[in-house]
C-alpha cells in the first residue's frame, strides 16, 4: 500500500494540521470564539448526533464562547423580546425569535427558495423576490442589533452558512471591531449563475466585507474569485487574498469532515453487539442511500439507476437491495413535496416491475433513523450510493467509509458534483445525469474483488482520518486568528447601505 501524502489535490494550498485527537486548539491570539448560524444546535444533549455541532461546541466551551442564532420559534413579539440567553456549563447560548413573516421572507422564501437552489445551480427553481430579500437582509440587520451588546473586544465571530451573508457588513456597520469569519456549507457556484440572481452586487460584496471566506473546496474558491475579478471590478493578490470596493479578504477552502474516529468506534461498538439487522440477514448485497429527501441529491436519478442495473444486468435480480433513508426536510416547500411524489412513484414502479414475493428491491423510509442504526446500515451495506446533482461536501459519503469494516469493506459510488469527489477519488465517481454509467458503476461495485476493495478503502480512510472534523475547525481558526480585522469601507458604492 502506498502512503498517501499530507496534502492533496484540492487541499488548500497550506498544508493542514494533523488531525487533532485531543482538544481543540483554537485562537492564538487571545479572544472568545463567538458562532452564528441559522438555528443553534443542541448542546445540551446528552448525545450530540452531529459532528460539526460537537466540533463547535468544544471550541466554544475551550474559549467559554458563545453561540448564537434563531430559536426555531416564530413570535408575533418577536421584534419587541430580547435575545434569550442560557449559560451552559462553560459556554453561552443566546437565541431569538422570528416573527412568522420574517420566518417566511427570511428562511423559506429568500434563504431556501432563492439562494438554496441558485447554489445548487438550480436557477430554474429559484424565486428570489424583492420582498423576500428585504426580509431577508432586515433579519440580518436584527440579528447584529441582537448580538451586538453580547459582544467582547478580541472576540473571534464565525459566521455559518447562506443564510447569514450580509451578517459582517451589519455588525461592522454597527461599529463591530471584532474578526468575522464565514463558512458557506454549500458550493460556491459558477460566476454566471451567482450573477442571475437579482442581489447578487449586494450579496458579493456583503461576501468582501468578512475577513475569512471559507469555502468547502477549491474549486468553490476559484468560483468565487472569478465572481470577484469579473462582476465586482476585483483582483486576486498573493495568497487566497481578494479585494474588491475596497474590501480585502482571504478566501480559501476548508473542506469539512466527520468525527471519523468517533463513527469508526459507532460501527464497531454496535455491530459487535449483536447479529446483523434482521432484515438484512440474508445473502442479498446492500446499496444504502442516506440523505434528506432534497432534490439536490439526485434520488429519482439514483433510482433510475438502480432499476437500470437490474434491467441490464439480470444476474444481480433477488441479489441486491436498495436501502434508502430519506429523511423529511423543508415539507412546508411545493419543491419538496414534488420530489417526494417524484420518489416514491419510483420506488413503487421498481419494486411493482422487479420485485417477486420473497424479494423486494427497494426498502424505502421517509423518516429519520437513529445514527447508531444508520452506522450499522452503512457497515452492512456493500456499497454506499451518493448522487447529488451538486453538493457543498456531503458527510454521508465519509460516514460511509469511516463505518466500513476494514478487512473486508464496501465500496463508495460518488457524485461527481459532490465536493466531496475533490478529495475522494478512489471512490467510483459518477455522473448522476448518466443513467448507464451509474447502473455500470453499481455493477463495477457490487463485482469488485476483495484486494481492490481494500486498497482503495485504505487511502480513503486515511484522508477521512487526516482531515476530520476538528481539522476543519482548527484549519479555520487558524486562519482566522492570523487574520486583521478590516473596516468597513463606509466609500463603497453599496446598493442598500445605510
Ligand atoms: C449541508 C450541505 C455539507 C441524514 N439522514 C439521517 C441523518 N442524516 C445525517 C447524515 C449526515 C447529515 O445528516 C447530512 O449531511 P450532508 O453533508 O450529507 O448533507 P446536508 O444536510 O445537505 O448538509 C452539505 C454539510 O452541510 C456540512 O457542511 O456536507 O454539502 O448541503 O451527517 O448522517 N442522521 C440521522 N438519521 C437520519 O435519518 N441520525
Amino acid at each position: 500500500m502506498s502512503n498517501v501524502t499530507k496534502v492533496e489535490l484540492g487541499m488548500p494550498a497550506k498544508p493542514m494540521r494533523p488531525a487533532n485527537n485531543g482538544g481543540p486548539e483554537i485562537a492564538q491570539k487571545p479572544g472568545r470564539l463567538v458562532v452564528v448560524s441559522n438555528r443553534v444546535a443542541d448542546v445540551t444533549a446528552k448525545t450530540q448526533t452531529g459532528g460539526l455541532a460537537v466540533a463547535l461546541g468544544d471550541a466554544l466551551r475551550a474559549s467559554r464562547g458563545l453561540w448564537f442564532g434563531a430559536s426555531g420559534q416564530t413570535s408575533v413579539n418577536a421584534l419587541k423580546s430580547p435575545p434569550k440567553i442560557d449559560t451552559i456549563g462553560e459556554m453561552t447560548r443566546a437565541t431569538i425569535d422570528l416573527t412568522p413573516e420574517e420566518e417566511e421572507g427570511y428562511y423559506y422564501g429568500y434563504s431556501n427558495r432563492c439562494l438554496w437552489p441558485a447554489f445548487h445551480y438550480r436557477l430554474d427553481l429559484a424565486r428570489c423576490k424583492e420582498s423576500d430579500a428585504e426580509i431577508y437582509f432586515n433579519v440580518n440587520a436584527r440579528f447584529a442589533d441582537a448580538l451586538m451588546p453580547l459582544l467582547l473586544p478580541g472576540d473571534m465571530v464565525w459566521v455559518h452558512d447562506y443564510h447569514l451573508i450580509p451578517f459582517a457588513e451589519e455588525l461592522k456597520r454597527r461599529g463591530c471591531a471584532s474578526r468575522i469569519g464565514f463558512f458557506l456549507h454549500t458550493p460556491f457556484p459558477s460566476p454566471e449563475i451567482f450573477a442571475a440572481v437579482p442581489q447578487q452586487k449586494r450579496l458579493g460584496n456583503a461576501l468582501m466585507t468578512y475577513d475569512v471566506v471559507g469555502f468547502q473546496t477549491s474549486a468553490d474558491r476559484d468560483n468565487f474569485a472569478r465572481y470577484v475579478t469579473t462582476f465586482l471590478d476585483g483582483e486576486r493578490l498573493d495568497g487566497d487574498r481578494l479585494t474588491a470596493q475596497g474590501q480585502t479578504t482571504q478566501a480559501s477552502a476548508f473542506p469539512i469532515g466527520i468525527d471519523a474516529a468517533g463513527f469508526v468506534r459507532l460501527a464497531q461498538t454496535e455491530s459487535a453487539k449483536g447479529p446483523l439487522l434482521p432484515f438484512l440477514a440474508d445473502d442479498v448485497k446492500t446499496i444504502i442511500g442516506v440523505d434528506r429527501l432534497d432534490y439536490t441529491k439526485g434520488l429519482p436519478e439514483r433510482l433510475r439507476a438502480f432499476e437500470k442495473l437490474l434491467e441490464i444486468y439480470p444476474q444481480h435480480r433477488r441479489q441486491v437491495r436498495l436501502v434508502q433513508i430519506a429523511a423529511p426536510t423543508r415539507e412546508e416547500l411545493p419543491v419538496y413535496q414534488e420530489i417526494r411524489e417524484e420518489v416514491e412513484r419510483l420506488v413503487g414502479r421498481i419494486n411493482g416491475r422487479f420485485g417477486d414475493l420473497s424479494w423486494q428491491p427497494v426498502t424505502y423510509l421517509h423518516r429519520p433513523v437513529p445514527q447508531e442504526i444508520l452506522a450499522r446500515l452503512y457497515r452492512e451495506s456493500a456499497v454506499g450510493l451518493v448522487t447529488p446533482l451538486r453538493d457543498g461536501m456531503n458527510l454521508v459519503a465519509k460516514e460511509y467509509i469511516a463505518a466500513q469494516a476494514p478487512e473486508d469493506p464496501g465500496v463508495l459510488v460518488l457524485s461527481r458534483f459532490a465536493g466531496a469527489a475533490e478529495q475522494l477519488r478512489e471512490a467510483l465517481l459518477i455522473n448522476p445525469h448518466d443513467t448507464n454509467e451509474m447502473a455500470r458503476a453499481l455493477d463495477r461495485a457490487l463485482t469488485m474483488p476483495r484486494q481492490e476493495r481494500w486498497a482503495r478503502h485504505n487511502r480513503l480512510m486515511q484522508r477521512i482520518e487526516t482531515y476530520d472534523v476538528a481539522n476543519w475547525r482548527d484549519s479555520f481558526l487558524q486562519t482566522f486568528a492570523e487574520s486583521e480585522s478590516q473596516p468597513l469601507n463606509l466609500f463603497a458604492q453599496r446598493p442598500g447601505a445605510a
